[in-house]
C-alpha cells in the first residue's frame, strides 16, 4: 500500500503551486501566486532578516556562547514573513520551538532575541528561557513551546478567548509535520470547528520531524486534508513563495475573521540546517539539500521577482542586506554584553507547587 501514497509532503515533488484543483472534500492546492506586489520588497527585507540571524545564531551556537536546544529556520523564511502580511497587530501567533523567525516576524527587537540565545539578563525571559521560551504580549507573541504539540490546544484556547470576548482577531497556530500526528492536535481541530474558532492552523511541512520524514511516519501525507473528518477546509502551499504565502494566508484569515471556523494551510517547505544544532542529518542526502537550495530557496525566489519586476537593482539589494548584517551584528554584540541574570533571578517567575 506504501507505494501508492502521495509524496505531496516533500519540497522536493513539487507538488504545491500548481493548480487549485478542488478535492472532495473542499481541501484545496493553491495556485501560482499573482504578478508582484511592491510589499514584495519589505517581504524581502524580513526573510534576510531571519536568514542572518539564524546564521549569526549558528555561529554563536559554535563559539560556545549559546547553550541548550537551538533550533534554526533557516530555508522556511516565506512562510512566516508571508503570513504576518496577511495579519493584523491585533492577531496573535504561537509555535513551538522553531520559533526565532515567528518572532522576528512578529516586530520583537532582535537584540532581545539574540539575548535571550546567549542567556543574558536582556533577553526576552530575562535570559532564563532561552530559545524556546520567549514571549511578548507586546507583540501577541504566545511563545515559543518546547513540548512537541502542547501550544496546539493552546493557541486553539487563545482563539477561543477571542471569540468569547467578541473580538475580529485571528489566531495564526504554527507546527511542523511531525507535530501534525498528535492526538491532541486532532481534538483541537474538532472543538475549533465545533465551536468556529477564529484559528488558522499552519502545518510548517518541512518533511521531516527530527529524521523521520513524513512517507515513514504518516499514513495520510497529504496534511492539508487532514481537518476533512472535521470539515475543516485545508489549503497546500507553495511555502517557498512567500506571495503564495501572503494570498493564501490572505484567504484563511478572511475565512477565519468572517466567523466561518477555522481554516488548515499546509506550507510545503524544508529546513536546510539539522533538526537542532545537534543533528548531522544523516537520514537525508547532501545533494536533497543542495538541490533545494539552489532550485527553490525563497529569497533567491522573491530576489529575482524584484530584479524583474525592477522593484530595485542589484546595489538597492546589496544596501537592504547591508543594513539587515548591521542589525543583526548589533544585536550579536548587545547579546554578549549583556550581564549574565543576576543571582536574585533564580526566584522570580517561577511557579511553586505544594
Ligand atoms: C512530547 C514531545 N515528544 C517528543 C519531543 C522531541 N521532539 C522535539 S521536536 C520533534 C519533532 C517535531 O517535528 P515537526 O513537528 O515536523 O517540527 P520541525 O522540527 O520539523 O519544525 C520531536 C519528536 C518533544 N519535544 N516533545
Ligand atoms: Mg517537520
Amino acid at each position: 500500500m506504501a507505494q501508492s501514497r502521495s509524496k505531496a509532503g516533500s519540497a522536493t515533488a513539487g507538488a504545491a503551486g500548481k493548480s487549485r484543483a478542488k478535492t472532495a472534500s473542499g481541501s484545496t492546492r493553491s495556485k501560482k501566486s499573482s504578478a508582484p506586489p511592491k510589499d514584495l520588497l519589505e517581504y524581502y527585507r524580513q526573510m534576510l532578516m531571519i536568514r542572518r540571524f539564524e546564521e549569526r545564531a549558528g555561529q554563536l551556537y559554535g563559539m560556545g556562547l549559546i547553550g541548550g536546544f537551538c533550533h534554526l529556520y533557516i530555508g522556511q523564511e516565506a512562510v512566516v514573513v508571508g503570513l504576518q502580511a496577511a495579519i493584523t497587530e491585533a492577531d496573535s501567533v504561537i509555535t513551538g520551538y522553531r520559533d526565532h523567525g515567528h518572532m522576528l516576524a512578529c516586530g520583537m527587537d532582535p537584540k532581545g532575541v539574540m539575548a535571550e540565545l546567549t542567556g543574558r539578563s536582556g533577553g526576552y525571559s530575562k535570559g532564563k528561557g532561552g530559545s524556546m521560551h520567549m514571549f511578548s504580549r507586546e507583540k501577541n507573541f504566545y511563545g515559543g513551546h518546547g513540548i512537541v504539540g502542547a501550544w496546539v490546544p493552546l493557541g486553539t484556547g487563545l482563539a477561543f478567548a477571542e471569540k468569547y470576548n467578541g473580538t475580529k482577531n485571528v489566531v495564526l497556530t504554527y507546527f511542523g509535520d511531525g507535530t501534525a500526528n498528535q492526538g491532541q492536535v486532532y481534538e483541537s481541530y474538532n472543538m475549533a470547528e465545533l465551536w468556529s474558532l477564529p484559528v488558522v492552523f499552519v502545518i510548517e511541512n518541512n518533511n521531516y520531524a527530527m529524521g523521520t520524514s513524513v512517507a515513514r511516519s504518516s499514513a495520510q501525507t497529504e496534511l492539508f486534508r487532514r481537518g476533512e473528518s472535521f470539515t475543516i477546509p485545508g489549503e497546500q502551499v507553495d511555502g517557498m513563495d512567500v506571495l503564495a504565502v501572503k494570498e493564501a494566508g490572505d484567504r484563511a484569515v478572511k475565512h477565519c475573521r468572517a466567523g466561518n471556523g477555522p481554516m488548515l494551510l499546509e506550507m510545503v517547505t524544508y529546513r536546510y540546517r539539522g533538526h537542532s544544532m545537534s543533528d548531522p542529518a544523516k537520514y537525508r542526502s547532501r545533494e536533497e539539500v543542495k538541490k533545494i537550495r539552489e532550485e527553490r530557496d525563497p529569497i533567491d525566489h522573491a530576489r529575482n521577482l524584484i530584479l524583474k519586476a525592477k522593484f530595485a537593482d542589484e546595489d538597492a539589494l546589496k544596501e537592504i542586506d547591508r543594513e539587515v548584517r548591521e542589525i543583526v551584528a548589533n544585536a550579536a554584540s548587545f547579546a554578549q554584553e549583556s550581564p549574565e541574570p543576576d543571582a536574585a533571578e533564580l526566584y522570580t517567575d517561577i511557579l511553586i507547587g505544594s
